[in-house]
Order: structure tokens, then sequence, then C-alpha cells
């Protein structure tokens, strides 16, 4: 099997020892960085694809994204060396009042998964925060998180606040168990995922678009 073909698969199996060796053998072989990043796409790609179609579940996507983690640490010095950036940026968060972090964390890390630039927020993250980071980093999405009914109307409010800088291109997403679609449009949001897979395909049509 080909170096390429062995990380991918490293990835979806969530092997991570496969994974950087996978990674270091193809450096080692000069194979061109993006080719290698494609590769380990691919592989979360097909984690995602599974994961909604409950084939598999939360652990398998964490150690998946783990193998992932690992080998970007490898990668990444050599694809800035050669100039090969994110081209996309993500903010995310979980919003005020609210300390659930699993969903988003799983959200982040598909996101970085399909090569977007992660900045995590945290938790209990107040609207002004989310505005503070899109003046400062120029996403071109932010990810809200809720889990509580109670803190879904901090939502409108961080959408309100971020509507409120002058990036008018930045795209809102919103996420978490007692989110809704019917939610996302009331508030003004740009669009709503029910899974960490369909965040995926969420934020690469809304780029496209
Ligand atoms: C784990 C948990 C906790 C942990 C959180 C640990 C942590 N680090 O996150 C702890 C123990 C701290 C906790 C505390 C509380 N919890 Co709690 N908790 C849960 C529990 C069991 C699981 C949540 C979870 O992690 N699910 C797994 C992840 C993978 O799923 P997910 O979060 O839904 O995320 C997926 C999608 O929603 C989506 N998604 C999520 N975020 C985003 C963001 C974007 C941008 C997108 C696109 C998609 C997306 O993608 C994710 C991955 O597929 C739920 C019950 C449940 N079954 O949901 C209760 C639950 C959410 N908790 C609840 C409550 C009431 C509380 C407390 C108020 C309890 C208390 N009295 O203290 C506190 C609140 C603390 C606070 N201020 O936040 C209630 C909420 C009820 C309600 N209607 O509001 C629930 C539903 C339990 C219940 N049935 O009563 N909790």
């Amino acid at each position: 099997m080909s170096f390429l073909l062995s990380l991918e698969e490293a990835v979806k199996q969530g092997n991570r020892n496969s994974a950087v060796s996978s990674v270091e053998d193809a450096l080692s072989a000069k194979l061109p960085p993006q080719d290698i990043l494609d590769a380990l796409v691919k592989g979360m790609d097909d984690v995602g694809r599974r994961f909604k179609a409950n084939a598999i579940f939360v652990p398998e996507v964490l150690i998946a994204a783990r193998a992932m983690k690992e080998s970007m640490a490898i990668l990444e010095p050599v694809l800035v060396a050669a100039g090969i950036q994110p081209e996309y940026t993500a903010v995310i968060g979980t919003v005020t009042g609210d300390l659930h972090d699993i969903g988003k964390n799983l959200v982040g890390m598909m996101w970085r998964g399909a090569n977007f630039k992660v900045i995590d927020l945290g938790t209990n993250v107040p609207p002004e925060k989310f505005a503070e980071a899109v003046v400062t980093h120029k996403p071109d999405i932010v990810g809200l998180s809720a889990l509580l009914t109670t803190t879904m109307p901090n939502m409108k409010i961080t959408v309100e606040a971020i509507r409120k800088t002058s990036d008018s291109r930045v795209k809102i997403v919103l996420g978490g168990a007692p989110v809704t679609q019917d939610y996302a449009d009331e508030i003004g949001a740009d669009g709503y995922a029910s899974d960490a897979a369909s965040a995926v395909d969420l934020v690469r049509k809304l780029i496209a678009s």
C-alpha cells in the first residue's frame, strides 16, 4: 500500500502510531505536503460520513481526531515552510452561561480535519468576546454551541453582537441538542447542523455559496 493510502487508512481506523509513521514515511519519500494533507482530510471525511450514518460513535471520532492531530503536529511545520495554510478560518465557542463542550469540541475537531484553522474560545463565552474574535481573526465561520434551553436565548444576543461588527461576510452557524433549524432561522443565523459531520458539510456549502 502507498504511504498516502496507509495514512488515509490509519486515520479512518484511528491508529495514531500508524498515521504518524505514514506521515514520516511520506515526508522522507519527498511526497508533496499538500498530498499528505489531502490524505489526512480524506480519512477524516470518511470518519465524518460513518459518524453521520451511525456506523461509528463519539469515541471512534475522538480517536480518529487524535490520529489526525498527531499527524498534523509533524506535517504542520512542513506545510508552513511550503507556504500552505488552511484556506478558511472558523471561530467556535459555547455561549455564555453554558459549560457543555463535548459536542463543540467534536465540531472543532471535524473542522480541523477538514483543514480549517479553528480558534476555540471555550465555554461560557460572552457575546462581546465572540464579536471581538470576529474583528481580530476575520473568520469565515463562527460556530455557536448551546446545550441548555436556558442558554439558547444567548445565541440570539451573540448573533446580534456579531452582526454589529463591521464584518458582514462572516457566516454564523449554530448547534447543540436543543437547537433547531427553525431557531437558527428565527434568530438570523446562516445555518444549523445536528452533528459534527453535518457541520463540515454545512460550512463547506456556506463558503461555496
Ligand atoms: C455531559 C453533560 C454535562 C456535563 C458537561 C461536561 C462537558 N465538558 O461538556 C456536566 C456534568 C458539566 C453538565 C452540567 C449541566 N447539565 Co448537562 N448534560 C450532559 C449530557 C449528559 C451530554 C451532553 C453531551 O456532551 N452530549 C454528547 C455530544 C457529542 O452531543 P452534543 O453536545 O449534542 O453535540 C453534537 C450536536 O449537538 C452538534 N453540535 C454541538 N455543538 C455544536 C456547535 C455547532 C456550531 C454545530 C454546527 C453543531 C454542534 O454536534 C455535536 C457532535 O455531533 C446532556 C444529556 C444529553 N443526552 O444531551 C446533559 C444536559 C444537556 N444537561 C442538562 C443540564 C440541566 C445540566 C445542568 C444545568 C445540571 C445542573 N443542574 O447543574 C448543568 C449545567 C452547567 C452549565 N452551566 O452548563 C440538561 C439540559 C436540559 C435542558 N433542557 O436545558 C441535559 C439535556 C440533561 C437532561 N436530560 O436533563 N452536563
